[in-house]
């Protein structure tokens, strides 16, 4: 139970890369002892004494254009501890909160996010701060840097970038940014959480439910998420928490799961599943999908992916994988299956078990009113990169029995 020292990436950990960063990551004063650091660790008094100096102003916490209950869930923590300082924190995003299990926990638990919209004064905040992303994933990036509002505090538990520049930078290797929140909320030297009230029993709630959707369900969680959801467990509210991980999915989400179900095919392990056009607003029902046919009896891997039509005319094509196959590097598979575009990036990405990618339709987007070639069009990609997955994968898709005529041409 003693933790003495502060969390240092695990050896044994299973997170994918073993990037170099670290708790010492920027030759902070780790190690200097002092007391109150045994649960919250070094960088919990060192945010303190940088928000001490902050009272009175106004931050602004940067999250992912679509963010997920880790996200949410940390950056409220920030909102709650920099009050205790005198700061005004918003929570803002740019982008659609759409799965349901996100809008449940916003709704239930009453939280208020600022969804970014052109007319809001961005310089009207002293700081940034970027929670659960180091400005990549957001694009509210380059708006505030437009707006000249400086970055206080990176706050993050995914590989180290420099794409901005942090008065205050904590990222490390740990299964979730709340895990890091939490730890702060530990030493009780940022903020007491106190039994019975209620804003401090949404944010545990809610920091709860960021550690067991990060970690599918703590299957993926290790030593510090464990210990943080022991420390949370007492501040929670069960019931709250029950009605949020149990939320019902939406029709057009069971609609895409049908989909993806009937167009699937089979092979070598892999499920490959192309489910045509979806909604923008269901966006999140692919990776659903993907979740709920990889549970299919002797399936390792599953892909969904369908062409998604943005009221913004853009129109990509989105495609979600899971795995359980532990030897599986998701990133370099998909970076094999898929290639990468005109400027040498490449379409698909993943962390560990789970992975996504994009391909931008471009010159072809937008013929929406012509059904037929949106349904050529579509006929193509599905084609493309179904071929695409299982030869990546070194399985012939030996239910493809149409012509190869179209794309026989070598890659
Ligand atoms: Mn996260």
């Amino acid at each position: 139970m003693s933790q003495h020292a502060p969390p240092l990436p695990h050896p044994a950990s299973a997170g994918g890369a073993d990037d170099p960063i670290g708790a010492v990551a920027d030759g902070s004063g780790a190690g200097d002892g002092s007391q109150g650091d045994a649960a919250s660790g070094p960088r919990a008094g060192e945010l303190r004494r940088l928000l001490e100096s902050r009272a009175g102003e106004r931050h602004v916490v940067a999250i992912q254009d679509f963010p997920d209950p880790d996200a949410i869930s940390s950056a409220l923590a920030y909102r709650e501890i920099a009050r205790g300082f005198g700061v005004d924190a918003d929570v803002m995003y740019e982008g659609l909160i759409s799965h349901p299990e996100n809008l449940a926990l916003v709704n239930l638990l009453d939280l208020t996010l600022v969804r970014f919209r052109e007319d809001l004064p961005l310089d009207a905040y002293d700081a940034a701060v970027f929670v659960d992303n180091q400005g990549a994933t957001t694009h509210l990036t380059e708006r505030l840097r437009a707006a000249g509002v400086p970055t206080l505090a990176v706050i993050d538990h995914h590989e180290q970038d420099d794409l901005v520049d942090p008065v205050f930078r904590d990222v490390r290797p740990v299964a979730a940014a709340a895990t890091i929140l939490t730890e702060y909320l530990r030493g009780g030297e940022l903020l007491t959480l106190l039994h019975g009230n209620p804003a401090h029993e949404n944010l545990a709630t809610a920091l709860m439910h960021g550690l067991h959707s990060e970690t599918d369900g703590f299957i993926r969680a290790r030593e510090p998420e464990y210990a943080a959801a022991a420390f949370l467990s007492s501040f929670i509210d069960p019931e709250l928490l029950e009605r949020v991980l149990c939320v019902q999915k939406s029709r057009g989400t069971m609609q895409v799961i049908e989909a993806a179900l009937r167009n699937r095919t089979v092979c070598g392990g892999l499920s490959v599943s192309g489910v045509g056009e979806v909604r923008w607003a269901d966006r999140d029902a692919i990776p659903q999908a993907a979740d709920f046919l990889v549970t299919e009896e002797n399936v390792h891997t599953a892909v969904v992916y369908g062409l998604l039509c943005g009221d913004d005319g853009r129109e990509v094509v989105s495609g979600s994988l899971r795995t359980h196959k532990a030897t599986l590097s998701v990133g370099d598979y998909l970076r094999d299956a898929l290639g990468t575009d005109a400027g040498g990036r490449p379409y698909g990405g993943g962390r560990s078990r789970a992975g996504g990618f994009e391909v931008d339709l471009g010159f072809l987007r937008g013929d929406g009113d012509d059904r037929q070639a949106q349904s050529m069009k579509w006929a193509l990609y599905n084609r493309r990169i179904r071929r695409k997955l299982f030869r990546a994968a070194g399985v012939e898709d030996e239910l493809d029995d149409d012509t190869d005529a179209a794309d026989g041409a070598k890659d």
